[in-house]
């Protein structure tokens, strides 16, 4: 299939602005990848998305982490998609597990389909993140519970040019326990037939899905072998300059 291949680094709440510069001068040294058939976006914490914008090199994007469900107000502490687009972000990444998991946010599948409606609306990007717990996989639910979290977006979204989707399996997630290829690949053509059946062959065909999850240098090259595992979403090892190699694994 022919999509283009998507690496997407979520550094979740790190960094200082001398590591940070110290990280983006390494990244900028990398190959260029203008002509690539490759995306590289780097997920970045709100204080610190203008100085990423200015610093990083053009042929890669920012994202943030996260959003307001809407227009800018008083709604005090919150970050809206506009002001996420001033400071030189095109992306969003959106519905991660920790933000649906931790008990102090708990967002729903309804919130996080509503800022992603709102957001595409506003012209940006948006990584939507979907992904079971362990005890759901052990119940046998992961399939259910990928294809809610993909029909709380469907009810919101109609136009998924703008969307990419990313799988991570919860118990996969920075505990160094990666889900085999296999074990990947299982649920992004079942996502993707999910996508078919319920929105159309195009967009199943079209629609990029990353696996997430303990993704390093060292597994990325045999996860991206896989037919249906289009990228990856990065959290530890996007901290690091060895990210680079995990953006190579297009290759
Ligand atoms: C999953 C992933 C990044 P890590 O949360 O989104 O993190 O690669 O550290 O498991």
């Amino acid at each position: 299939a022919d999509r283009t291949f998507f690496v997407g680094g979520n550094w979740k709440c790190n960094g200082t602005k001398d590591s940070i510069v110290e990280l983006i001068d390494q990244i900028n040294e990398g190959p260029s990848i203008k002509d690539a058939p490759v995306e590289a976006v780097l997920g970045v914490p709100f204080p610190y998305m203008s100085l990423v914008s200015e610093k990083l090199r053009d042929d890669w994007q920012v994202s943030a982490q996260n959003c307001w469900t809407g227009d800018g107000g008083a709604y005090t502490g919150e970050v809206s998609v506009d002001m996420i687009a001033d400071c030189g972000a095109e992306w969003i990444i959106l519905g991660h597990s920790e933000r649906r998991h931790l008990d102090v946010l708990k967002e729903t599948d309804e919130t996080i389909a509503a800022k992603a409606a709102y957001a595409l609306g506003k012209g940006m990007k948006v990584m939507y993140c979907i992904g079971e717990l362990l005890s759901e996989r052990e119940a046998d639910q992961t399939l259910a519970v990928c294809e809610r979290q993909m029909q709380a977006l469907k009810e919101a979204v109609s136009d998924y040019s703008n969307v990419v989707i990313a799988y991570e399996p919860v118990w996969a997630i920075g505990t160094g326990k990666v889900a085999t290829p296999e074990q990947a690949q299982e649920v992004h053509e079942a996502v993707r037939s999910w996508v078919k059946e319920n929105i159309s062959p195009e967009v199943a065909e079209s629609i990029r899905i990353l696996y997430g999850g303990s993704v390093s240098p060292g597994n990325c090259d045999e996860l991206s072998t896989k037919p249906d595992v289009d990228g990856f979403l990065v959290g530890g090892a996007s901290l690091k300059p060895d990210f680079l190699k995990i953006v190579d694994s297009y290759k």
